[in-house]
């Protein structure tokens, strides 16, 4: 077998408060950003503490290192939107012998805004210099839904109503016929199959005032309508997410957890995967359905 690296791709965190204009700069991708959107994106990142480090960027390091471990390959991080940049990453590999590098993004779902983004940078950065083999979409991966299913059963109750939820996307990815959606529903249903959920719903969160339609419903309406239903106790399984990031940290813990308790509902939510080893199988599994590489005995 030719030498084979992994490229473990993240959305990418600012490293220190400072950081954040050109990180915003980046995901806008040169369109202009109003002020006070600026403004209120600093403020959040420093309301989680995020001044002169970032922890949620240590968590996608532990994933890496662990999974280089778990593989016994070389793996490197690449971000979309802050660095190491998945150039870099691709450089690194390619410096070190890699022939065939495998693509992993830590984003279940394909959509060509999201997954299909992360694939033309990588893909773009590597060229003709090695060979390419891309993880498309991983959220119907069984051992990614026993674990988020196992996750849940403990934190509910027979009260409980589970949200899903995933980050939103502008609404025009559906005249595109984008998957996004549907492999969202199949990974929700399916993980309210293993858990045997009686009472479930969907909902995105995150969305981005760019200024066209998004895909809703949002957490924070669908908040407002659980309640005056008459729903008391909900649990939050983000299976569009596999970290404690920002989208996590401020749109569930912060506003979402603000809006319950004006509501009077009892909010919590299932713990991330992040770097827990079980997880870091899972993403080893879906690399080794690439490439041939043995399983640790
Ligand atoms: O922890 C962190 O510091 C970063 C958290 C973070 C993650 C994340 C994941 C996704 N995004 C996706 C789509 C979009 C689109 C836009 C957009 C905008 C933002 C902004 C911030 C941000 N996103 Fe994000 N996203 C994270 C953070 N995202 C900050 C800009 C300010 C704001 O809206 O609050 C709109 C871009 C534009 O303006 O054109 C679209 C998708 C994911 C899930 C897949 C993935 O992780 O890659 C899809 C984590």
């Amino acid at each position: 077998m030719s030498s084979v690296a992994v490229v473990l791709m993240a959305y990418g965190s600012p490293d220190r408060i400072e950081d954040v204009p050109a990180y915003y700069a980046d995901i806008r991708g040169g369109r202009p950003i109003r002020p006070e959107l600026m403004d209120d994106l600093v403020a959040r990142y420093r309301q989680l503490g995020i001044e002169e480090s970032n922890p949620l960027n240590e968590i996608t390091e532990a994933t890496r290192a662990s999974l280089e471990v778990e593989l016994g390959l070389p793996v490197f991080t690449g971000m979309r939107h802050w660095q190491p940049r998945i150039a870099e990453a691709t450089e690194s590999a390619i410096a070190g012998g890699a022939e065939t590098i495998v693509g992993l993004v830590l984003a279940p779902h394909y959509s060509s805004m999201s997954i299909g983004k992360y694939r033309g940078l990588l893909a773009g950065a590597i060229g003709d210099r090695a060979e390419l083999r891309f993880v498309e979409r991983w959220g119907d991966d069984p051992g990614f839904v026993a674990l988020l299913a196992e996750r849940l059963m403990p934190v509910c109750n027979e009260d409980s109503h589970v949200v899903f939820t995933a980050h939103s996307l502008p609404a025009r990815i559906l005249d595109e016929g984008d998957p996004y959606v549907d492999e969202l529903m199949a990974t929700s249903t399916s993980i309210a199959q293993r858990a045997a959920l009686g009472d479930w719903s969907f909902s995105f969160q995150s969305e981005s005032p760019t200024g066209e339609p998004w895909l809703g419903p949002d957490i924070l309406d669908h908040l407002d309508d659980l309640a005056a239903k008459g729903v008391r106790d909900v649990v939050i399984c983000p299976v569009g997410f596999v970290a404690d990031h920002l989208e996590i940290r401020w749109d569930l813990d912060t506003e979402a957890v603000e809006r319950a308790q004006e509501l009077g509902l009892a909010l919590r939510r299932i713990e991330m995967p992040n770097a827990d080893p079980a997880f870091v199988r899972v993403l080893a599994g879906l690399v080794r359905q690439e490439v041939a590489v043995p399983s640790k005995a």
